[in-house]
């Protein structure tokens, strides 16, 4: 009998063990944690819509920025890729309808840091930069532009961070 009450102690300590990994899902290797969400800087110059669709292999988006927070780290993680000169594009488009700015994966378009005189439509620019020449604020740019680009998603969008984690805590 006491070692049956042991065996299921034990079983709850796993399971307790279990449910706290599974609620401190971290980023995957290679990307950067804020705000609740993952960021990666790629810096192969690459066309916007290639480039989402690159993001999208990795269960992510282009990116999406939400506040004065999250547009200075975005700045700092193209500084920090070395890219700055080139600039990088993030998941906004006013490709659809012009000057009906969304962000590709569908959060609400409630921020914006426009360069100086941005965004003008130039060159029938309906694609979101960040801009080397007005240091990383905000430019439409043309969407075949071969430029770095940065990807963002949730942790464990892709359900492997979930599966390391119940591999390491979980496996009988
Ligand atoms: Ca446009
Ligand atoms: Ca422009």
């Amino acid at each position: 009998m006491a070692t049956r009450t042991i065996w299921i102690s034990a079983a709850g300590a796993v399971l307790l063990l279990c449910g706290a990994a599974l609620s401190q899902q971290k980023c995957p290797s290679g990307w950067r944690s804020f705000n609740k969400r993952c960021f990666k800087v790629v810096s192969t110059p690459t066309a916007f819509y290639t480039a989402q669709e690159a993001c999208a292999t990795e269960s992510a988006h282009l990116a999406s920025i939400h506040s004065n927070g999250e547009n200075t780290f975005m700045r700092a993680l193209v500084r920090g890729a070395k890219v700055q000169n080139r600039g990088a594009w993030i998941g906004g488009a006013d490709d659809v309808s012009e000057g009906n700015w969304y962000w590709f994966d569908g959060s609400p378009f409630n921020y914006v840091d426009w360069a100086k005189g941005q965004p003008d439509n130039y060159g029938n620019g309906d694609c979101l930069m960040l801009t080397p020449a007005e240091d990383l604020r905000w430019n439409d740019q043309t969407c075949d532009s071969l430029l770095p680009y940065i990807c963002s998603k949730k942790p464990g969008a892709d359900g492997s961070d979930e599966f390391k984690m119940t591999d390491v805590f979980c496996a009988p």
